[in-house]
């Protein structure tokens, strides 16, 4: 039986380390400043329930990116921007489906059902998007022989979308990458900013994976290996 006074001693133990957690926790917190941006991918139509592409859950990121956005003054956003019969589509190749992966001149390509064709509905930011300070969106994938799940670079590997000169040329040293999928244009978007020469964050719960044939467990894999940083939205100072 506890008496009175092992109570009144436990209480005081778990108060104080709620303390200590909330100490920690503050002094841990990462504090967007003028030297970072949020890069928010892909949170289009397309991607979303009822979409050609529709990400699983990809609908709850949208009040995450609203919410961690507020702690940003340089926010970016991406738009996937499709031809009607754009080499990743399945469509565009005869007898071939959706995720079934083909050889193209630059390497290996995953394809994917028609998405986000120029000027569609399915195309569109999502409506539910509340970042009146983004400052630019950069649509990408418009070649249409080279996919580009990258902000920063195309599918071949060497054209560019011009992010990384406009980010250099605003002072960016930090990039955080929120938005859908994982493992397709976060990721590669993580690995580019990385190559690039920017501190790199990927904010694990402000973006959702369509994790086809192991891509997502590789993703993260390949993101560690290159340097960066998974971390949660709460870890983000508001
Ligand atoms: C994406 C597949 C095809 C993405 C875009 O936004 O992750 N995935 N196009
Ligand atoms: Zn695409």
């Amino acid at each position: 039986m506890l008496d009175r006074r092992q109570i009144v001693r436990g209480l005081g133990i778990s108060a104080l380390a709620t303390l200590a957690a909330d100490k920690v926790w503050a002094a841990d917190a990462i504090k967007p400043d003028d030297a970072s941006v949020l890069l928010v991918i892909d949170v289009q139509n397309c991607f979303l329930p009822g979409g050609s592409l529709a990400v699983k859950d990809g609908e709850q990121v949208v009040p995450v990116i609203n919410r961690i956005a507020k702690a940003f003054t340089n926010v970016v956003m991406t738009q996937d921007w499709h031809t009607p019969a754009h080499i990743s589509f399945a469509s565009t190749h005869s007898g071939k489906r959706p995720f079934e992966v083909i050889d193209l001149a630059y390497g290996k390509q995953v394809l994917w059902p028609d998405h986000c064709v120029q000027g569609t509905d399915g195309a569109a930011l999502s409506k539910d998007l509340a970042i009146p300070q983004a400052e630019l969106v950069i649509r990408k994938g418009y070649h249409n022989d080279v996919d580009s799940y990258s902000a920063f670079t195309e599918a071949d590997g060497k054209t560019t979308t011009g992010l990384a000169a406009y980010l250099k040329a605003h002072g960016i040293t930090s990039v955080f990458v929120a938005g859908l999928a994982t493992d397709f244009c976060v990721a590669w978007t993580a690995l580019d900013a990385r190559k690039a020469g920017f501190t790199t964050f990927v904010v694990e719960d402000a973006c959702r994976g369509i994790d086809t044939q192991g891509s997502l467990a590789k993703a993260w894999a390949d993101m560690a290996e290159a340097g960066v940083k998974r971390i949660q939205s709460a870890d983000i100072a508001a």
